[in-house]
């Protein structure tokens, strides 16, 4: 037998799944998937049958026997025991009960474990409360921001769109390891000729998607973008019908002609031939006329000025008239929710106060009054917090926590209650993704193993605990509700049937040039700044003493910290092995053949050192992901860093050495 179903880990793939069910149960105890399969559902035009390992192993990974599959509650021992669903939620609503007069001092953390409609509700429960919330983002906040401040508000061309560019630009989107499907069309488009331009620090897999490459200096990309608009500048090609959709252009054009290229490059270590490269590009030559498409990829925002480079890509491409036609565009993302009516969670309530989550340490050990009540789901912020260490001494301080999670996380191990929820797979959801705009519904597949539950019947469980319990709507209500959109036109029976649907969207975005801000004009960037490129220095410690950057990327065989292949994360004490070029300097002082350590001022991991061609210099790629409890996780030695648009947080600002 089959069922449509959809992943909803945190990847834009938002991939619709066919899930294989064996006929007889009983026939397949010894397999670690009790005889599921997954694979891609080839009706999907954006992800076309194509599933990644992850996705894969998903059927596996349910049924981990790390699963947790009963509510746990901590004992007088100090250790978890198992509880039964009516003692934990009871034991929750008379906490919070105690604490409804003083909500600020209840914090709800939310992350994107899993995303949709029925997803709110925890948010939901929460702001009905008026509890505390979270502020910025982990992920994406810098370069969202720096796009609302140009455009007016996110946007790109189509997904489907990219099949018209003529050229295109690739500023580090990782396409082998988070993207597989774009990776698909743009190994698609290189097969039609069209040519590829990679711009990165290096250490990814773009090769296969590559025809030519520029290795820069981490967190520069502003003063590429900011040499290449200068050259259209200076050689007075930025028709007036491309200036005058600009606000502020006599400005901006005194300032960067005030620049000189020579400073600009090097600044980014980028050579003239390179800029010669990019114009080319940029300018239409690369694709014989044809407009060239622009991917933002993520990890170039994780920077004090990850926002500004953006904001330049952002202005290349409109100044060089690829921006608002098809084929061209900058694709930096999409909020994964704008085509659903997801609102049912927001009108609950406003929250007491905020707590900015890059800093979230501090901001626990700071607050004032303090937070006395912690409720975390679809979140590993003890293992993807910069500066981890702190956010778990911080977490561990507070009267009672309470996670909802399927693994006994870095966060989870340290609460007070730990709440067992379903996974994808077992639980119905519709959601979008931050890339495409097809929606996805996700069937509930398999059985949920234990006394799983859904997040949905959790928060509701606790709600109407409560002694003022907090009314529920029907989860039939929140599924239709999400569908009454007017970017959408599909009944929920229709979705069920067909797992996906696509939503009504402008092929191009700003088409006429005319953008969301109320004047309708594009908003050029008002400053560019030289710092992060010089010397900075970090808690006292000059970066002559850390030169190197620490450049956390993502793993193939995991999504954030969750493991894709079940049994992967080594817990062996084994050193997590990073890579360096074989130029890079650090390399003459180090004995490959003692224990080698990356050391940055918060502390110091041990590794296993790799060399590979194509990465710069000063830079150390480490994959992230790995758990604090097996001494893997990079953001042990990650400092607290906001970015300068959005509050994001700029973990490849970090700075580090190498030492034996
Ligand atoms: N397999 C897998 N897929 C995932 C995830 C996962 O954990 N595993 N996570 C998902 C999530 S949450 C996200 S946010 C996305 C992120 O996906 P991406 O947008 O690909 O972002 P990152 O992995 O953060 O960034 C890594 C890329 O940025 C490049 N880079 C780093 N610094 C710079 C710079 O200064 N300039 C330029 N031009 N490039 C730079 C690196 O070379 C690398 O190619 O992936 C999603 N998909
Ligand atoms: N050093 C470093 N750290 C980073 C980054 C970096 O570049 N460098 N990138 C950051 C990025 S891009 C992101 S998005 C964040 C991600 O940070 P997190 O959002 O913390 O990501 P995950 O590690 O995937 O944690 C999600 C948790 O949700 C749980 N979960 C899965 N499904 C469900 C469900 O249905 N219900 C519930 N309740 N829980 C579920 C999973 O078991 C997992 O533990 O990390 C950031 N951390
Ligand atoms: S993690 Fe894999 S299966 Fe899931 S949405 Fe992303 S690409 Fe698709
Ligand atoms: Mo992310």
């Amino acid at each position: 037998m089959q069922r449509l179903s959809a992943c909803s880990l945190d990847c834009h793939g938002a991939c619709s799944l066919v899930v294989h069910l064996p006929d007889e149960e009983a026939s397949v105890h010894d397999d670690p998937a009790g005889g599921v399969r997954v694979s891609g559902n080839p009706d999907h035009p954006f992800t076309r049958g194509v599933v990644c390992v992850k996705g894969r192993a998903l059927a596996a990974r349910r049924l981990s026997p790390d699963r947790i599959t009963t509510p746990l509650v901590r004992g007088a021992d100090g250790a978890l025991h198992p509880a039964t669903w009516d003692e934990a939620l009871a034991l929750c609503a008379s906490k919070l009960d105690a604490l409804r007069d003083t909500p600020e001092s209840i914090l709800h953390l939310r992350g994107f474990g899993y995303r949709g409609a029925l997803a709110e509700a925890s948010n939901y429960l929460f702001n009905s409360l008026g509890a505390a919330r979270k502020r910025g983002s982990l992920c994406d906040g810098a370069g969202d921001a720096a796009c609302e401040a140009d455009f007016g508000a996110p946007d790109h061309n189509d997904s489907d769109d990219l099949a018209n560019a003529a050229a295109i630009v690739n500023w580090g989107k990782d396409l082998a390891r988070s993207s597989l499907h774009l990776g698909l069309m743009v190994r698609d488009a290189r097969k039609r000729g069209v040519p590829v331009l990679t711009i990165s620090p290096g250490g990814d897999d773009n090769d296969a998607f590559t025809d030519v490459r520029i290795r820069i200096r981490p967190g520069s990309d502003r003063f590429l973008a900011a040499a290449a608009i200068r050259r259209l500048l200076v050689d007075d090609a930025v028709p007036p019908a491309i200036s005058g959709r600009t606000r502020g252009f006599g400005q901006f054009r005194e300032m960067l002609l005030a620049t000189s290229e020579a400073d600009l490059l090097s600044a980014c270590d980028a050579a003239p031939a390179d800029l010669d490269t990019l114009c080319r590009w940029m300018r239409r030559e690369a694709g014989n006329g044809g407009p060239t498409a622009s991917l933002l990829g993520w990890g170039l925002q994780r920077y004090l000025r990850g926002g500004e480079s953006v904001r330049y890509i952002n202005a290349l491409v409109m100044l060089s008239g690829n921006m608002g036609v098809s084929g061209g565009g900058a694709y930096y993302g999409i909020s994964s929710g704008r085509s659903l009516d997801l609102s049912w969670s927001r009108k609950a309530g406003t929250p007491a106060r905020t707590f900015l989550l890059s800093h979230m340490a501090q901001e626990l050990t700071q607050a004032d009054p303090q937070v006395r009540f912690l409720w975390v789901d679809a979140f590993n912020p003890v293992n993807q917090s910069p500066d981890a260490p702190a956010l778990a001494r911080a977490v561990e301080a507070i009267d009672f926590t309470v996670v909802v999670e399927a693994f006994l996380t870095d966060t989870a191990s340290r609460a007070d209650v730990v709440l067992p929820c379903a996974l994808v797979l077992e639980r119905e959801e519709i959601f979008g993704s931050a890339y495409h705009n097809y929606i996805a519904y996700a069937a509930p597949a398999c059985p949920m193993p234990g006394e799983v539950r859904h997040d949905f019947d959790i928060a509701r469980g606790v709600a109407e605990r409560l002694a003022r319990p907090i009314p529920f709507p029907d989860r039939e209500d929140v599924l239709r509700q999400a569908l009454r959109s007017p970017h959408l036109e599909v009944s929920l029976e229709e979705l069920k049937a067909t797992g996906w649907t696509k939503a009504k969207r402008p092929s191009v975005a700003w088409e006429g040039l005319r953008f969301a801000h109320p004047d309708e004009l594009y908003r050029l960037p008002e400053a560019l700044h030289l710092d992060g490129a010089a010397a900075t220095v970090q808690d006292g410690a000059s970066t002559g003493d850390y030169p190197l950057h620490l450049l956390t990327l993502l793993a193939p065989d995991y999504v954030n910290s969750q493991v894709g292949l079940p049994g992967r994360q080594p817990d062996d004490g084994a050193p997590i092995t990073v890579q360096v070029a074989p130029e890079c300097h650090a390399l003459s002082a180090l004995d490959l053949d003692r224990p080698v350590f990356v050391v940055s001022p918060h502390g110091r991991m041990p590794v296993q050192v790799q060399t590979r061609p194509g990465i710069h210099p000063r830079t150390v790629i480490m994959p992230r992901g790995g758990w604090l409890a097996h001494g893997r996780s990079p953001n042990a030695i990650i400092a607290p860093l906001a970015t300068d648009m959005g509050d994001g947080a700029a973990y490849y600002e970090q700075r580090v050495r190498l030492e034996n």
